[in-house]
């Protein structure tokens, strides 16, 4: 009689428990920002093409020895300061970015996020 009982509430505690468990496990740590760097050189963005997670943060560092900007391509929604050589700037990527130099409009990069 009391054993039926026990046992219904054993499995009652068990199916708590594993819910429990699932439920703590739900919570994965938070994607932590993670920083890449475009190096302008030789006219060219480099890399090119690159590929963040959504709120990385991308570094573009002037080793050329003219100035350069970063500019998105529609020219609308942003655009970094000319930078002297050795000046760098950065941004926190949340979209597809499709860039250029407006000081060197050949030069042509894009952001992809993953
Ligand atoms: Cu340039």
């Amino acid at each position: 009689m009391n054993h039926a009982r026990i046992t219904i509430r054993y499995s009652l505690f068990m199916s708590f428990l594993v819910l429990f468990l699932l439920y703590l496990t739900s919570f994965s740590a938070p994607y932590k920002p993670a920083t890449h760097t475009v190096e302008i050189s030789q006219m060219k963005f480099k890399p090119a093409a690159l590929d963040v997670k959504k709120g990385d943060k991308v570094v573009f560092i002037n080793k050329d020895i003219v100035f350069h900007d970063v500019t998105e391509t529609s020219g609308k929604s942003w655009k970094s300061p000319a930078l002297a050589p050795g000046k760098s700037w950065s941004m926190v990527v949340t979209q597809n970015q499709s860039y250029y130099c407006s000081i060197h409009p050949v030069m042509k990069g894009s952001i992809t996020v993953k």
